[in-house]
């Protein structure tokens, strides 16, 4: 009732007391020191550096709260338009590095803690990654939040607090990839703030009655309820107060337990109610690219986007404004088709909630939400069963199915009577069960729809939506190539490049971090012998640290004077690591056949592999296995480990990749034509100087336009091929042995066991030898003449560092700042908000 007198009390003594973000070394520490003695209750001199971690982190946080307090402050009062970014996944890593380099606050930290007795590196390393996520697609939204909190734009995350992320890696003496859960919350985790006050009720099963009163409306009830609770996650800019915001829902029991069961004496059922309710977000599915029609994972997806939907609904309504003016107010990005099912949620809150007409709420919601695709491989579009559906969420069945029905009359009203396009383009897909294909209901449901590289989008208007095109128009379908944030992609995993790079243009990172085509600027540079040669020293330093930090983890020594030629991804079949290692082997096969002085003349390399397979993947997981034996033959040869040595890194982690992107000479980046959309690794490695080995794929291809194709190695058959290539193998097969002896014989050595259990091997080659689903024998020769051409070309040194400076300086496209603009100018219509 009313406007509240604010604030309460003296304005003066509020304003008093206020806490300012630390600035000088004193007060920081003093900050430090009150942590240990009131938050960790522990006593001053007597602490560990997890303790010390946990100290820094409590003061780094107090000074991003002043921060995001501020800013949530000017946007309630200013209500600009926000945009809402809908991931599954948000692959964060480490946050305390970050924080302090964004702040602007690491140096005087480091000093601080040293003088308490600490090194600044050895805090930061006992921090564990926030690994909510699987791969790329998941990083991609961390980098996100961090280029729009740089750019000052009111955008808010909204995730899942997975209890568990991805699986810890192992690798077995036999070379067997073991899961085991990730415990990142097992210490206290200072980035987060439950707000046990904000949480909403989300409703599953139940039974959905249309009114039938001349309205859309239905009533949905009965069935479970379980509540979402919020866990905010600060997300600082770079050099900016703006500190957005990343909310994660917990679920919880409604109840702690259900009393018409513990009265009637099931005390066990009482208490699983709330187990499952808890279960919803105890994990991370770890199957990147595969959808496996789980319910638990139909339950993540709608208690997510409900209760974001809710939040989101709640703030547009404090605004006071009507609810059709929603898209004036709210922009809703849908990464991938995960959170599709905020397209029904919200139409439902519009029909049964806020009694708006069909066509009004339909209106709404098509000018509301905007759908990122991040594959064409068929196995990772997402479909639902309808039965599945049906049961779980009634009331949205219903609206999937009047959805479709009207939006199948449009079609049939512009093209009469084609029948197969009705059944090509329906919401629903005929079989046994029915299924919902999402990316045609996230496609319908949005206002505009796009790819993550020029290719990708390319594909994605020409194949797996090619009617939406035909019946939507062009104009709906974009490109948004994708972007990596060079605050940690650089600066924060490559110190002291970045600091060459300030001291080379004469400013301050500030300026060219949040700018990055000034990178540029360094292009003249590359003929100057001075610089080339601590950019050299620069990368070489790289690899020694990657080498020590091999050394301690895993007991192992590396070769720093070999080249170092890295892989890592997800394992997956299209990304073509079996390629690699076929390449590897041939490499093997071929120093073992070389006299002393031909072997003179090569030049030696290190090989590293890393990541995860999903856990059911068995083609993916024997490629691991394939790597992890081949290594011991290889590392153990000494007619050849001075030449050649092969480390597959267990446990891949965002921490991990901060230490193999810097070292590396060349990155592969070798999947099948038109099968990576866009990739995101290939744009760090070049960033850091890394030169690119790769197939004319993703955001490969714009990587060169960028740097030119002088400055990478190209191979393989062109997209346009594919599809006939496949057509050969299946309809006019020719045995591997005629077709590319030299591959043949690499997998004969397999099967003859050079590396071990032979037979174990057979369904990996048997992928390659029929059917060959992604091209390895048609590719083969090429990618090994690639890689000669790397060979040939690192005799030169001079003429490679040239290269790497080129490479590095021509990236400015692909930071993440720039993704972010264009999806704040050209489809959320969202603007930058300066907090002062
Ligand atoms: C990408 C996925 C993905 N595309 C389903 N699709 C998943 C699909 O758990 N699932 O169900 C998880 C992940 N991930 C990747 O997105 C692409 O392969 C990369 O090429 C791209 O760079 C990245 C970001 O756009």
């Amino acid at each position: 009732s009313g406007k509240e007198k604010w604030p309460r009390g003296e304005e003066t003594v509020w304003k008093g007391a206020m806490r300012d973000v630390d600035t000088d070394v004193s007060s920081i520490t003093k900050s430090f020191v009150n942590h240990v003695q009131t938050s960790l209750a522990r006593q001053p001199y007597n602490l560990d550096n997890l303790g010390a971690y946990q100290a820094s982190a409590l003061s780094v946080r107090d000074n991003l709260l002043v921060n995001w307090n501020e800013t949530s402050l000017q946007y309630t009062r200013k209500a600009p338009k926000r945009a809402y970014y809908l991931s599954l996944e948000f692959l964060m890593g480490r946050t305390l590095d970050n924080a302090l380099l964004n702040l602007g606050l690491k140096d005087k930290y480091a000093e601080g803690v040293e003088k308490l007795g600490f090194s600044m590196e050895d805090i930061l390393d006992q921090e564990r990654d926030a690994a909510l996520g699987n791969g790329g697609l998941g990083r991609l939204a961390a980098c996100y939040l961090d280029s729009s909190a740089s750019a000052e734009l009111p955008v808010w995350g909204y995730g899942l607090r997975y209890k568990y992320g991805i699986f810890q890696q192992l690798i077995s003496p036999e070379g067997d990839q073991l899961e085991a859960p990730d415990p990142w919350l097992d210490n206290q985790n200072p980035w987060e703030l439950p707000r046990l006050d904000v949480a909403y009720e989300v409703r599953f099963y139940g039974q959905a009655e249309r009114l039938h009163d001349g309205t859309p409306r239905a009533q949905w009830t009965g069935g479970q309820e379980v509540l979402a609770v919020a866990y905010d996650v600060m997300i600082p800019g770079c050099y900016t107060k703006t500190t957005n915001n990343l909310r994660l829902w917990e679920s919880k029991p409604k109840r702690g337990f259900d009393l018409n069961s513990f009265n009637a004496g099931n005390y066990e059922g009482a208490v699983e109610s709330s187990n499952s309710a808890a279960a919803i977000t105890s994990v991370l599915y770890p199957n990147d690219h595969t959808t496996f029609g789980k319910e638990l994972r139909l339950k993540q997806q709608y208690f997510w986007t409900a209760a974001s939907l809710a939040d989101i609904l709640r703030r547009f309504k404090n605004i006071g404004k009507p609810i059709t003016q929603f898209p004036d107010y709210v922009a809703i990005q849908l990464n991938d088709t995960h959170p599709t099912l905020a397209i029904v949620e919200l139409m439902r809150i519009l029909l049964d909630e806020e009694d708006q007409p069909w066509a009004a709420a339909w209106q709404i919601v098509t000018n509301t939400f905007f759908y990122t695709n991040h594959t064409v491989l068929p196995e990772a579009l997402e479909k639902w069963p309808v039965p599945l559906l049906e049961h779980l969420l009634p009331r949205h069945m219903q609206i999937i199915y009047d959805i479709n029905m009207l939006f199948l009359q449009s079609v049939e009203k512009k093209f009469p009577g084609d029948r197969d396009r009705l059944g090509r383009m329906s919401l629903i897909e005929e079989g046994f069960p029915k299924q919902v294909r999402m990316a045609f209901l996230a496609c319908i449901g949005s206002r505009k729809v796009n790819g993550v590289a020029e290719l990708h989008s390319d594909l994605v208007k020409t194949t797996i939506l090619k009617d939406f095109v035909e019946f939507e128009g062009i104009s709906k379908f974009g490109n948004v190539t994708n972007g990596i944030t060079p605050r940690r992609w650089l600066d924060q995993c490559n110190p002291e490049l970045s600091a060459l790079i300030s001291r080379t243009l004469k400013v301050d990172k500030a300026v060219w971090l949040k700018d990055l085509s000034m990178l540029e600027k360094l292009l003249p540079r590359a003929e100057d012998k001075k610089f080339r040669d601590e950019w050299a020293a620069i990368k070489q330093r790289n690899k020694e640290r990657l080498a020590h930090h091999v050394q301690v983890t895993l007991g192992l020594t590396i070769n720093t004077n070999a080249m170092f030629d890295v892989q890592i991804k997800r394992l997956h079949e299209y990304k073509r690591q079996t390629l690699n290692i076929l390449g590897v082997i041939h490499r093997y096969l071929t120093l073992k056949s070389m006299s002393a002085e031909e072997k003179k003349k090569v030049n030696p390399r290190v090989v590293f592999f890393a990541g995860k397979a999903a856990p059911a993947y068995y083609i993916a997981k024997l490629t691991i296995r394939l790597i992890v034996n081949v290594a011991k033959v290889i590392n153990a040869d000494p007619d050849t480990k001075d030449l050649l040595s092969l480390y597959f890194l267990p446990d891949y982690s965002v921490s991990l990749a901060e230490v193999l992107i810097p070292a590396s000479d060349i990155s592969q980046h070798i999947s099948t034509a038109g099968t990576e959309a866009s990739g995101t690794s290939n744009m760090k490695f070049c960033l850091n100087g890394g030169l690119l080995l790769g197939t004319v794929d993703g955001a490969n291809i714009e990587i060169a336009e960028e740097v030119g194709e002088s400055n990478v190695f190209f191979f393989g058959h062109l997209t346009p091929a594919v599809e006939d290539l496949r057509y050969q193998h299946t309809y006019h097969p020719v045995p591997i042995e005629e077709k590319c002896p030299a591959l043949a014989h690499v997998l004969n050595q397999v099967s003859a066991g050079l590396f071990g259990d032979a037979h174990v091997y057979e369904p990996l080659l048997n992928t390659i030898r029929q059917g060959d689903h992604y091209l390895l024998s048609d590719d083969f020769d090429s990618y090994i003449a690639a890689l000669a051409m790397v060979d040939e070309a690192y005799l030169d040194r001079t003429e490679w560092v040239k290269k790497s400076i080129r490479t590095s300086a021509k990236m400015g496209k692909f930071s993440s700042d720039r993704a972010i603009m264009e999806y704040a100018e050209s489809y959320w219509n969202v603007e930058p908000q300066h907090v002062a």
